[in-house]
C-alpha cells in the first residue's frame, strides 16, 4: 500500500488545509496547523527530558487531549508508543512494564501508580524516570523525518491466559487499515470522530489513524456517557454494550445526535440492536477484526443477519478446517518480547483462534477455539448458546461458561445481564425458551445475575475473570 503522505500526516494537513478543524476537547478546538504546533511542542518536550529514537514511552493514562498529544509527540521523535489500561492493578502494570522495559514513563497528574522499575537488576536502575510532561518554550529542532515503515505502536492485547503480547505496528499498516475501512464507510474530511475508545485499545487507535489518514476531526470526550459529544460528531467507534447503553440512555431520539455512522466490533453484534439503533437514524457498520491486524478485518452495512461482511481491501481471509486465519498489509511485524521483535506467524497467515465460517459469501463467527468445552462427549461452543440467548427480548448480555460435573465432565452454565431482576420466574421463562430453541446438552443448567464489578475494565468482558467469579460461588 502507498499513501498519499510524504511528510507527517498532521504537517500533510497543516500544509494542504491549515486552518481546517482537526481536533476538539470540550471548550477547545484546533485548527490543522495548531496541532501541528502542539505536537512539535511536546515533541521538544520529550527530547529535553532525554527520550531518543527508538526508545519506548509507556503512557498508562485514560483518554485526554493531553495524551493524544503525547502519542503523535512520541511517533514524531522516532520513538515507540505503548498504552496501558489505567485500570489495572499497581502488580499487573508494573508485571507489563517489567517485560516491556519502557524508557519513559507517562502518567497524567491525577495518577498514584508508582512503577517499581528501580528494584530491577542494575542495568535497568535509570529506566524509571517518570515524565509529567510540559511544552518546551524554546523552540528546537526535532531531528526525524517521516519514515512510514518504522515501528511506531505496540498494542496491548491480553489472551486467555499469561500477559497481554505487545503487537507492534509500523505508520504504514496502520495508515493501510484505515484505508481500505475507509474506502467503504463514508468519512469525508468535513467529518468528525468520536475517540469513543480507549488508545490503549486497538480499537481507540484506529480511530486516530482514521483520522489522520483521512485530514478529519476528532472529538476527544469530556465523560464517558459521551452525551454532549454526540451532538457534535458524525462517526463513533462502539463496542455492542456502549451502543446498547447509548440507546437506552442518550439516544432516545434523533433530535439528539449528528451520528452518521458507527463503526461496532469487539464482541458478537446482536442484529436486534443494530435494528434499533437504524431506527433511531444511525447507520451501522459491523465489523470483525483483531489488534495484530490493527482493527478491522471484514465489515458489512448492519442488515437481519448476525454475520459480519466482507473482507476489507487490504487484508486477506481464509477459513481452513473451522479457524479464521488473516494477512495483509495491516497485519503488525510481530510481538515485542525480551527486548525482540517476533513474527507473530510463521507462513504469513495470522491463526486468529477464531471460529468461523462462510454463508453466501459473507463471514460468520462461530466463537474462539480456546473457549470450547465438552459435556457428555458434545462439544460445545459457548458462544452459539450465547447468541440464542441474546434472542430473548430480556437478555442484554450473555456469557456462557463451564461448570464442572461428575457425571457430564463439564455443563453449561449462564451468566446474563437482565433489564428485569433475575428471579425465579424469569429463570423458569429462560428454561422455557431455551428448550423450545436448543437441544438438551446445549440449555443452562443455572442462571446467574452478571456481576456489575467485572464490567468494563478493558473493553471486554473477561471470560477469565468471570470464571474465576463463579469458582468463588460454586
Ligand atoms: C469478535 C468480533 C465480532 C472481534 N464478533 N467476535 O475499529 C474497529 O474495528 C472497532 C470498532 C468498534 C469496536 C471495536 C473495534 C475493534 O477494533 C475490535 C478489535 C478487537 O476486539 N481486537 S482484540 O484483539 O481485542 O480482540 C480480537 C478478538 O475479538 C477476535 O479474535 C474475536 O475473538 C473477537 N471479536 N470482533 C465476534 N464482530
Amino acid at each position: 500500500v502507498t499513501t498519499h503522505f510524504s511528510t507527517w500526516p498532521w504537517q500533510h494537513w497543516a500544509t494542504e488545509r491549515p486552518s481546517a478543524a482537526a481536533l476538539s476537547f470540550g471548550e477547545q478546538s484546533f485548527s490543522w496547523h495548531e496541532v501541528s504546533e502542539r505536537i512539535e511542542e511536546y515533541a521538544q518536550g520529550l527530547i529535553e527530558q532525554g527520550v531518543k529514537r527508538d526508545q519506548l514511552v509507556a503512557a498508562i493514562a485514560p483518554n485526554s487531549v493531553q495524551l493524544v498529544w503525547l502519542f503523535l509527540a512520541t511517533i514524531r521523535i522516532g520513538a515507540r508508543y505503548v498504552g496501558l489500561n489505567p485500570r489495572f492493578s499497581d502488580v499487573e502494570l508494573n508485571d507489563i512494564l517489567d517485560e516491556l522495559k519502557p524508557q519513559a514513563i507517562w502518567l497524567p497528574p491525577k495518577s498514584t501508580f508508582l512503577p517499581s522499575l528501580q528494584e530491577q537488576t542494575p542495568a535497568l536502575v535509570n529506566t524509571g524516570q517518570i515524565l509529567r510532561l510540559l511544552p518546551a518554550i524554546q523552540p528546537r529542532l526535532v531531528p526525524v523525518t517521516w519514515q512510514p515503515s518504522r515501528a511506531v505502536t505496540y498494542t496491548l492485547t491480553s489472551g486467555s491466559t499469561g500477559l497481554p503480547k505487545a503487537v507492534v505496528h509500523t505508520a504504514e499498516q496502520h495508515l493501510a487499515s484505515a484505508d481500505g475501512l475507509l474506502s467503504l464507510m463514508n468519512f469525508t474530511a468535513d467529518d468528525s470522530w468520536l475517540l469513543s475508545l480507549p488508545l490503549f485499545h486497538v480499537s481507540g487507535m484506529a480511530i486516530v489513524w482514521r483520522w489522520l489518514y483521512r485530514g478529519a476531526c476528532i472529538v476527544i470526550p469530556k465523560a464517558s456517557d459521551f452525551s454532549e459529544e454526540l451532538q457534535q460528531v458524525t462517526h463513533a467507534s462502539l463496542v455492542p454494550t456502549q451502543l446498547q447503553r447509548l440507546l437506552t440512555v442518550t439516544l432516545t431520539d434523533t433530535a439528539q445526535h449528528q451520528l452518521k455512522e458507527v463503526l461496532l466490533g469487539g464482541a458478537v453484534i446482536p442484529p436486534t440492536l443494530t435494528e434499533q439503533a437504524e431506527l433511531a437514524g444511525i447507520a451501522c457498520w459491523c465489523g470483525y477484526g483483531m489488534t495484530e491486524m490493527a482493527s478491522t478485518v471484514t465489515v458489512k452495512r448492519a442488515d437481519v443477519s448476525s454475520g459480519v461482511g466482507h473482507v476489507i481491501p487490504h487484508r486477506e481471509l481464509l477459513v481452513k478446517e473451522g479457524e479464521i486465519f488473516v494477512r495483509g498489509a495491516s497485519l503488525c511485524l510481530g510481538y515485542y518480547r525480551n527486548q525482540m521483535i517476533f513474527p507473530a506467524t510463521d507462513n504469513a497467515w495470522f491463526s486468529t483462534g477464531d471460529l468461523g465460517e462462510w454463508q453466501n459469501d459473507e463471514l460468520f463467527i462461530l466463537g474462539r477455539a480456546d473457549n470450547m468445552f465438552i459435556s457428555g462427549g458434545e462439544n460445545i461452543q459457548p458462544e452459539a448458546i450465547e447468541k440464542v440467548l441474546l434472542t430473548h427480548p430480556k437478555i442484554e448480555q450473555a456469557f456462557v461458561l463451564p461448570r464442572e460435573d461428575d457425571e457430564y465432565g463439564q455443563r453449561p452454565i449462564a451468566i446474563i445481564t437482565t433489564a428485569l431482576p433475575l428471579d425465579v420466574g424469569l429463570v423458569a421463562e429462560l428454561e422455557l425458551f431455551m428448550a423450545e430453541q436448543v437441544t438438551s446438552f446445549k440449555r443452562p443448567v443455572s442462571y446467574f445475575t452478571f456481576p456489575e464489578h467485572l464490567r468494563g475494565r478493558g473493553i471486554k468482558v473477561s471470560r477469565l475473570q468471570l470464571k474465576q467469579w463463579l469458582e468463588t460461588l460454586l
